[in-house]
């Protein structure tokens, strides 16, 4: 199988969250048949959803894996479990560590477990901005260019905390 481009959405706003992405990040670069080949800055952005709970730290990597999109979803959500995640019943509630899909190559899936592009991706300044950093010509499967897409997203108090971050 030829390698898939795939981007992964990091976020953390719990237990030292800028630890928590820097060791996430070594960690996918270690999964079997992936590599990372770019990692956004860290962001620091304000809280979607209940808004009593910490900032949060966000960033975008892209990789390149052979993993299909199950296997890559539960092989990520592993690295979630060791990083301590416990899933609360509290929608959008503060997590030591999420790692989400958002897209992997241009393909468009529905299935019970996972649907990609991730649903909420056109409309997250914590994934846009990063992804834009990285991949600034990306056009989405739907069709839509990332920066057309951009366009309606303001940044919502999203901030450079680290640049220049690194995973080997
Ligand atoms: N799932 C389906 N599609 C995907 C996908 N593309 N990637 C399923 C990953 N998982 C996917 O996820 C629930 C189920 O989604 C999984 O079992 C998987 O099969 P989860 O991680 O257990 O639950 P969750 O992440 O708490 O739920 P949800 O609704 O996905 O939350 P979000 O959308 O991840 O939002 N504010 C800021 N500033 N930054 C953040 O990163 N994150 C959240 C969580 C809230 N507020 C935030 C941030
Ligand atoms: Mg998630």
């Amino acid at each position: 199988m030829h390698p898939v481009t795939s981007y992964i959405g990091l976020g953390s706003n719990l237990a030292k969250p800028d630890q928590q992405l820097q060791e996430a990040l070594r960690a996918i670069h270690e999964l079997k048949d992936t590599h990372v080949t770019q990692c956004s800055s860290f962001y620091a952005s304000k809280p979607m959803g209940p808004q009593d709970q910490p900032d949060y730290v966000n960033a975008v990597v892209e990789i390149a894996t052979k993993l299909s999109a199950e296997d890559l979803l539960s092989q990520l959500q592993a690295i979630e479990q060791t990083h301590g995640r416990q899933r609360k019943s509290e929608r959008w509630g503060p997590r030591t560590l999420d790692l989400d899909i958002i897209l992997y190559g241009n393909e468009q899936i529905q299935s019970n477990d996972l649907v990609v592009p991730h649903y909420g991706m056109k409309t997250r300044e914590f994934v846009l901005y990063p992804l834009r950093e990285i991949a600034p010509e990306l056009v989405l499967p739907c069709g839509d260019s990332l920066v057309s897409v951009l366009k309606s997203v303001p940044k919502n108090g999203l901030e450079v905390i680290r640049k220049d971050v690194t995973w080997k």
